[in-house]
């Protein structure tokens, strides 16, 4: 029977599933910060060892019980966790135990790293941030892509890996919602004449509404499927991506399209001389994943392989997709339901200097995807500064 855990329950499970040496003395503490799901982190206070619990609840944490969400996400999120492993372990926890029934996943205790969100905000640079994103991104696409992975077996993990529920959350609060006047919205009232502009902007809308049929439709790779800032652990050395609750086989370009905009976001929360980094890693980022997915092709068998420009198509569609997903998150993150606390920790009037910014450069980013390149996008954020 599914039952929410309390830390005293956790502790009991931690003993039941044997992860912890008989003579073990545990502690336990929920930390979970995140908008949906329980986290237990126990530690065993004799040796400091330490595994986190993460349980689903049967509901949105961020807005309630009113808002019934599948338990199947856990598994999901396990089993994506369990994929990535096996084309990059070095960059997801490891999955220790998981349990459907009890909507848990037990993995690797990662305290020992930042969230990078957090860390960005603080001014870390995290150095190798984007060669590890930009290579996980490229090893977890290539290989559950047709390119990398036998055709049948494709299928199967398009089957599996089937998540409506969470799929509905995106297309509502990125593709949708904040496009209209809808209620999940929330935004600064000092914000309303600019959101007014951007529900009346069609152009805006027909482009937006062709991303989200991508969304809905292309079923290239296993994407991570939330792949913000806060899903990623990092330190100088490390990088971990974690959550993959929203795991499914969707466009090549989405989980680098929401990377992308929450360096961005964190970008904007800055002042103007302290954002080189941030553009430095989204730039490094598309150059890893480039020149790995490109290493990775030639050595496939796919019979288009050595067929001048299919690898460039590939790789400019998937450019073309990222910098729309970008500005969808951009936008989503800035009026929608669920916010960054890259822009909302500021003071006010920084705070709404920094999102009609951030309205402004998501628009554009949708808008004049098909033309920009890469580095593009600094300017660009250089351009729709507000005035
Ligand atoms: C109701 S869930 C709101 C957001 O939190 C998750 O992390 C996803 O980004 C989702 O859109
Ligand atoms: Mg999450």
């Amino acid at each position: 029977m599914y039952e929410p855990l309390t830390e005293q329950k956790a502790i009991a499970l931690a003993v039941r599933l044997g992860l912890f040496g008989e003579d073990a003395l545990l502690s336990c503490q929920e930390i979970g910060d995140g908008n949906l799901n329980l986290v237990f982190r126990i530690v065993n206070e004799r040796t400091n060892d330490s595994i986190i619990i993460k349980q689903a609840l049967p509901y949105a944490k961020v807005v309630g019980e009113s808002w019934p969400l599948t338990l199947k996400r856990a598994t999901i999120e396990s089993q994506a966790l369990r994929t990535f492993a096996s084309y990059v372990p070095h960059y997801v926890p490891k999955v220790y135990y998981s349990d459907e029934t009890l909507a848990i996943t037990v993995m690797e205790d990662l305290s020992h790293l930042h969230i990078a969100r957090r860390g960005l905000i603080e001014g870390k640079t995290f150095p190798n941030l984007s060669t590890h994103i930009g290579e996980f991104i490229a090893k977890t696409a290539f290989y559950t892509s047709d390119f990398g992975m036998n055709q049948q077996q494709k299928k199967k993990l398009v089957q599996q890996f089937t998540n409506p529920e969470l799929c509905k959350i995106t297309e509502d609060l990125v593709f949708t919602d904040p496009f209209f006047d809808h209620d999940t919205n929330n935004f600064e009232a000092e914000l309303r004449a600019d959101v007014e502009q951007l529900w009346q902007d069609d152009v805006l809308q027909r482009e937006t509404a062709k991303l989200k049929r991508l969304f809905l439709t292309k079923a290239d790779v296993l994407l991570h499927g939330d792949l913000h800032t806060g899903s990623i652990f990092a330190s100088d050395e490390e990088t971990k991506v974690i959550d993959p609750e929203f795991a499914f086989y969707g466009p090549i370009g989405f989980d680098l399209g929401q990377f992308f905009a929450n360096l961005l976001l964190n970008a904007l929360s800055r002042h103007e001389r302290d954002r080189e980094p941030l553009f430095a890693h989204i730039e490094n980022t598309w150059d890893v994943f480039t020149r790995t997915f490109a290493e990775l092709w030639r050595e496939s068998n796919e019979p288009y392989a050595r067929t001048c420009g299919v690898l460039d198509d590939i790789i400019s569609d998937a450019l073309v997709e990222a910098i729309g997903f970008a500005g969808c998150e951009v936008i989503r993150r800035t009026i929608g339901l669920a916010h960054v606390a890259d822009l909302d920790e500021l003071p006010l009037e920084r705070r709404l200097h920094a999102k009609r910014h951030a309205l402004r450069l998501g628009r554009e980013l949708i808008v004049q995807r098909n033309t920009l390149t890469i580095k593009d996008l600094k300017h660009l954020v250089q351009q729709t500064v507000h005035v």
